[in-house]
């Protein structure tokens, strides 16, 4: 799997009904399980040999469901400092989580470099997607500092200490969630080297004023995974942001709109172009989206605009969470294909 050109495949996903998954793994390995659901878990080892990670992210349980990334390789899984792994030879899936607490930034340093660790004992370097459930994302932590600061500050901590540079941020979702701490997962690959993607219309997160915290938000605005055809982009978490600037504070419409052209921006094909990729894509080419709304009543007219940019035969998640900045009432994230 680690010569020759490897760059032929990456896991699919799917997004299905909560404990409907009559054969997950059909076609291929279940490289892993997250499940978008009522309340929080520690990840484990399934009892057939895959990562499952619960994270609260629904209050109804009808409207739950599961991300399951399937792989065309068997996995191999383990659990290393309360981190669980599976990975095939090209691709390497990681879950961990860290508890409720007064404050977050050392034991999220903690189980980030467990989960880094994984990544560099395995020769998985190349972590291309991030994904970070934080539960009351934006009550100030028991020193007075904002959780999602507390939360970056230990992940550019993690990151400082391993060497890991502006140069390879990946992906990344920082988002609201019901419950548990926080819960994450990250998706790296051995050969494959993705290619950071950022929005000329944003300030790269990365450089955000100190304003925003004692630590800038570590990730790209996309990153773009070379395989056959023209490749995956994964799309961070985008909101109504430009430059650094929160837009339409107070208008969930707006919000939207500013939310959907960035992520045309970000993916669209000039913007790849200036990133040494040759094939751009539309709203249209977006799947496996999820759309994180801040207020429950503003899920209909959220939905309306999102139905109307995205494919009928998309896959789309609505999610009640709250978002990373308080003046924030949208997030969009999706993989375009
Ligand atoms: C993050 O901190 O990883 C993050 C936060 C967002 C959107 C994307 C990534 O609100």
């Amino acid at each position: 799997a680690d010569s020759g050109p490897s760059l032929e495949y990456a896991p699919r996903t799917t997004l299905s009904d909560f404990g409907t998954v009559a054969d997950p793994a059909a076609g291929g390995y279940l490289l892993g399980q997250i499940n978008y659901t009522t309340a929080a878990a520690d990840p484990t080892v399934s009892g057939t040999g895959s990562p499952v990670l619960d994270l609260h992210m629904t209050a109804d349980p009808g409207d739950a469901f599961s991300e399951l990334w399937i792989t065309r390789d068997p996995v191999h899984s383990g659990t290393h400092d309360g981190v669980v792994f599976a990975h095939d030879g090209e691709y390497l899936l990681c879950a961990g989580r860290v508890p409720q607490a007064r404050t977050y930034a050392a034991a999220t340093e903690h189980a980030y470099l467990a989960a880094l660790n994984v990544m560099r004992d395995l020769g998985y370097r190349h972590c291309y997607r991030m994904w970070n459930f934080v539960n009351q994302i934006n009550a100030p932590n028991a020193e007075g500092l904002e959780t999602y600061r507390d939360f970056c500050l230990g992940r550019a901590n993690a990151f400082e200490k391993t060497g890991f540079g502006e140069d390879v941020m990946p992906a990344a979702t920082g988002i609201g969630s019901l419950g548990g701490g926080i819960g994450f997962y990250f998706l790296s690959g051995r050969s494959a080297r993705p290619t950071m993607i950022e929005n000329p219309e944003q300030m790269s997160a990365y450089h955000y004023p100190r304003r925003y915290g004692p630590k800038a938000p570590k990730f790209a605005r996309a990153a773009h995974l070379a395989t056959a055809g023209s490749g995956h982009v994964y799309v961070s978490g985008t909101a109504s942001i430009t430059g650094h600037k929160t837009r339409y504070a107070g208008d969930i419409v707006r919000q939207t709109h500013v939310s959907l052209q960035n992520i045309a921006r970000v993916i669209g094909a000039t913007n790849l172009w200036e990133h040494g990729i040759p094939d751009g894509h539309f709203l249209s080419n977006l799947d496996h989206v999820k759309v994180y709304v801040r207020h429950a009543e503003h899920i209909p007219v959220v939905r309306q605009i999102c139905t109307r940019a995205f494919s009928t035969a998309a896959e789309i998640r609505y999610l009640n969470v709250d978002i990373c900045r308080s003046d924030l009432l949208v997030e969009i994230e999706g993989i375009a294909y």
